[in-house]
Formats: C-alpha cells, structure tokens, sequence
C-alpha cells in the first residue's frame, strides 16, 4: 500500500510550516472541534508520517486545508505536528495563508483577507502582496485570557518554579524572571528540553486547564520561557517548548496571544499598545491586543499576531508499508 501526499514546504519565521495539499483523507464531523476527533480517531498516522523522522523532525509542524464547515469561512485549517493536532497555530497560520495565496490554491472572499475555520474558533487573516509574494499576514485570533495566576511547582535540582498559565489557541505556562529562573538566555536549548516536559506533566497534575466554553481543548501543551528582548525595537524574548523536543524558531502565534492577554489581565499591556515578541532565533511577530472582550464572564482580548512565511519547496512524500518506518519515529 503507497500513500502519496502533495505538500508546500516553508517556514514562518525559522518555524517549519508542511502544507499538505493533496492526499489527505476527508474527515466527518459538524465542525473543526468533531472533524479534528475523527482525524485523531482514524487518521492520525498520516500525522505521524508526515510530522516524524525520517520525512519529518523533532519540530516539524503541518496543516491540512479543508473546505470549511463554516458558512462564513473561506477555508478550514486542521493542525498536524509533532505534539498532536492543536486547536490553533499562528505560525502554522501565516506559513499556511501565504502558501495557499501566493500558489492560487484558495479565492479568498474578500481582497486581501480570508476567514479561516479552526478547532480553536475562527481567525481572520489580512495579508499583504507585492506582486506575487505574500509579504505579511495578520492573524486576528481567538479570544484569548488569562486562566490562572502564579501556580508553582518543584523542579527536581531548580527548587521551586512560580508561572501564570494564559490561553491564546492552547495552554501555556508563562515563565518569568523570579528566583530560581532569571531569563531564558541563561538556559540552553538543551536546558529548556529537558526541564520543560517535567514542568508541563508537574502542572498538569497538580491543576486542571479546560477551556471554559470548549472542554474539549483541554491540558498545559506549552512552555514559554521568558526573557529580555535582544533585538532593539522588541518588547520581550521568548522560548516555546511544545511536543518531545521542539523549542518553536518563530516567536509562536497562539503564545504571543496567550502572553498579551496575560499582560493585559495584570494591567501591564494596553489595549491598542504594539507588542513585539522576539523568537529564541531573533525572529519577531507584531502583536496588538485589539479589543477587551469576554469568554462567557472570563476578561479576555482579542489579539493580533502579524508575521511571515516563505515557501522552501515542493515535496511529494510516499508513505509506503514497505518502508517499516512509514509511520515514522521519535528517537
Ligand atoms: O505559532 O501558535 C504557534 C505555535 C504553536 C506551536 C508552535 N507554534
């Protein structure tokens, strides 16, 4: 049995971006939330295949393009990475409209904007050309709140690990300066692999994180190490661990989010005020908190997140039963 699958290769700002375009199979359900389910329940070697060595690696990150389930939707977007399928993904977003667009793969119905169907909700997207090229997209992204505030837990070696947990289209725990962690910059890759697995699966079991109209996106996925901005005109730097062993290259869309409603909630973000989150590799996203908002009585914002994408190439990947690593693998 082959399995061909037709992809645009790329990245948002160092992040890798899969889009698979053909090859997919065609998911049921009444939106992005059962769609993705079914994906999950029957589908999820073709992430397996796609996302892991030996056709993928440790940060590989894809999506799928669906016709959306939506009536006000251009197009449906279900996240495959190494971590599983995520509710959102910014950078997957940028990396995945600039694609579509500068291929011709998707009219959008508006100029220079498509609404896009997510399991984490609707995100609109404004991008900006010059010619053919997609030069940046601005996601406008789901409501985004602080869940709680300085939870802690104890890191073998470290002591004790004080963090806020924000949501922006996942869960993250949002570590800054304090006593037993200064700033990013004194972690290593390596450093930030290693302890952060041990910090999600500690706060996952001391508390609970559902999304209060959503439980079925549910559970700490990401770590985000804070520190001060390299680059001059940046706010804040900051380091995503998500999956195994990915430390994200860009400057994550869905953590930007999660960090400017966590700011705003502490009064330390303006409404309309600019946001510039530097990456680990010194990429940047622009950031806006655009609007207060509500998710059911929880304050929220609505964030923007502004970045881009370049294609890298085509890639016609077999998956084929013949290989015994079809299904690929995590060292
Ligand atoms: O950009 O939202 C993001 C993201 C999530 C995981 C990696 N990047």
């Amino acid at each position: 049995m082959k399995n061909t699958f037709f992809c645009i290769d790329g990245h948002t700002c160092g992040n890798p971006v899969r889009l698979v375009i053909g090859g997919a199979p065609t998911l049921e359900g009444d939106d992005m939330v059962q769609r993705r389910a079914h994906f999950e329940r029957d589908y999820d070697w073709v992430r397996t295949s796609l996302m892991f060595e030996p056709r993928g690696h440790d940060v590989m990150s894809g999506t799928i393009v669906y016709p959306p389930t939506r009536s006000d939707c251009d197009a449906a977007i279900l996240f495959i990475e190494v971590s599983g399928c995520l509710p959102m993904c910014g950078h997957g977003t940028i990396g995945t409209v600039t694609f579509l667009i500068e291929n011709g793969l998707v009219r959008p119905s508006k100029p220079s904007l498509l609404k896009l169907d997510t399991p984490a909700g609707l995100v609109v997207a404004n991008f900006e050309m010059d010619g053919e090229h997609v030069t940046s997209v601005r996601l406008i992204n789901v409501a985004s709140y602080l869940h709680a505030r300085d939870l802690s837990i104890e890191l073998d070696g470290i002591g004790e690990i004080r963090f806020d947990v924000a949501y922006g289209g996942n869960f993250y725990a949002i570590i800054e300066s304090q006593a037993n962690f200064r700033d990013m910059e004194d972690l290593s890759p390596t450093d930030i692999q290693r302890l952060s697995p041990m910090v999600r699966a500690k706060a996952n079991e001391k508390y609970e994180f559902i999304h209060p109209l959503t439980p079925e996106i549910n559970g700490l996925s990401h770590v985000m190490w804070t520190g001060r901005a390299k680059n001059q005109g940046s706010t804040i730097r900051n380091a995503v661990f998500y999956g195994d062993k990915a430390i994200d290259r860009s400057p994550c869309g869905t953590g930007t989010s999660a960090r400017m409603a966590q700011l705003v909630a502490k009064g330390q973000l303006a409404i309309g005020e600019t946001f510039v989150h530097e990456s680990i590799i010194g990429t940047c996203f622009n950031g806006v908190a655009t609007e207060a908002t509500k998710i059911g009585d929880i304050d929220a914002i609505i964030p923007s997140v502004e970045g881009w994408a370049r294609i890298t190439g085509h890639n016609t990947i077999f998956v084929e039963d013949r290989d015994p690593l079809h299904r690929g693998f995590l060292l």
